[in-house]
């Protein structure tokens, strides 16, 4: 059985009622929320100048909250996350001067967009809730930034357009969670639109909705419910070794290079940089060429496409795991299931796999008795982006 997936609604009542439990009866006045996302094709191509195409999913994050006299704020967090503090109170610097990130982790996400919003921040508190599983590879933290930047606009007003917003939470992910990770989180969880996967161009930051739609299609969430500690370290590798080899090849990102070029290097490159640079300059013609055959309909041609960003992000980005690959194998044993794949950051999380809306009972049955360890299951459409909430 996929698992059923909370409404906005529900998590808003939750956040209110928390907000009242731990405010001693305090009434939250603003509320917004944001959604985590899927990517369906494009992987490791965002911090290159690629192209990918994520969808907003119905998982959001809920804040909900109001303005405080003085310099201070409070947040707590309403998820369930064993180890770490559910509180924290900090006091806003004079003349936004720097935040540091700290303790408790999740409220460097807070602390980070607090110092890259761009508009005046004053005292609040706040409540947050989500139904985005966390470290699932399905962007709770975007879906963080981007809530709590949103919540931070019913505030005070900022002074930037959509773009800049996606880029301020990018950048609150740099310097306070220590990932450099590329636009494509918070950039769909900005501008996701409802019935439509986004076909964004990193170099240019245009984008471009691509319906989906189609009431015989499903998209599948599967989450492997596996993380491993490489995670941190390897993410940051890869990017340095895309790097590497733009500059090796003399561009000044592997979306300007072309595979002829990286071939006439191979002789001089190491093997390693090689492969990743060949993920990279595939993987943006693959997703180009998914875009066409999803607008066509076509989603025998898209299946087999994502199959192949799959296959190449195991061999040749290596940044896939031994339980991704056994969703992704199982997945397309089943009839109806038109591709799999693993989707994010990878070394865990989840896979993403478009099939026929009548194949979805028999593929989470085949999952279920295939995998080894405990999958959890999301039917999913594709949603909105980031938005205020009413508070009635
Ligand atoms: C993570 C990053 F945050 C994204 O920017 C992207 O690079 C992705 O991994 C891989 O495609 O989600």
């Amino acid at each position: 059985m996929a698992c059923s997936i909370p409404t906005v609604a529900d998590l808003l009542a939750e956040a209110r009622l928390l907000f009242g439990q731990v405010f001693g009866g305090d009434v939250p006045h603003v509320a917004a929320c944001a959604p985590g996302r899927v990517n369906l094709i494009g992987e490791h191509t965002d911090y290159n100048q690629g192209v990918v195409l994520p969808m907003a999913l119905p998982l959001v994050t809920v804040v909900v909250g109001r303005r405080t006299p003085g310099p201070g704020v409070t947040v707590v967090t309403g998820t369930k996350d064993a180890d770490e503090p559910h509180r924290v109170d900090l006091v806003l610097p004079p003349g936004g001067a720097p935040l540091p990130p700290g303790s408790p982790r999740w409220a460097n996400y807070v602390k980070g967009v607090v110092e890259h919003y761009r508009g005046p921040v004053q005292g609040f508190r706040a409540v947050v809730v989500s139904s985005v599983p966390l470290g699932g590879g399905l962007s709770s933290s975007a879906s963080l930034e981007v809530a709590f930047y949103t919540f931070l606009q019913q505030l005070e007003p900022d002074d930037g357009d959509l773009v800049s917003k996606a880029v301020a939470c990018q950048q609150a992910e740099h310097s306070h969670a220590g990932v450099p990770c590329g636009i494509m989180d918070q950039f769909v969880s900005v501008l996701g639109r409802e019935g439509h996967a986004l076909l964004i161009d990193c170099r240019s930051l245009e984008f471009s909705p691509v319906p989906l739609s189609d009431p015989d299609l499903v998209i599948l969430i599967t989450n492997s419910n596996v993380k491993h500690s490489l995670t941190g370290s390897e993410y940051p590798s890869r990017r340095r070794q895309c790097e590497e080899a733009a500059s090796a090849l003399g561009r000044r990102s592997l979306r300007e290079a072309s595979m002829e070029e990286l071939e006439d290097a191979r002789p001089r490159m190491d093997a390693v940089t090689f492969r990743r640079a060949r993920h990279v300059i595939e993987e943006i013609r693959r997703t180009l060429d998914a875009v066409e055959a999803l607008r066509r309909g076509a989603y025998q041609e898209f299946g087999r496409l994502m199959v192949e960003s799959h296959n190449s992000l195991r061999d040749l980005f290596e940044v896939s795991c031994i339980e991704l690959d056994q969703l992704v194998a199982a997945a397309l044993e089943v009839e109806g299931v038109y591709g799999s794949r693993m989707t994010g950051g990878g070394f865990g999380g989840c896979t993403v796999t478009l099939l026929e809306a009548r194949a979805v009972d028999r593929t989470v049955l085949h999952l279920q008795e295939r995998f080894s360890g405990t999958p959890t299951f999301y039917v999913t459409t594709p949603s909105e982006g980031a938005r205020a909430l009413a508070l009635s």
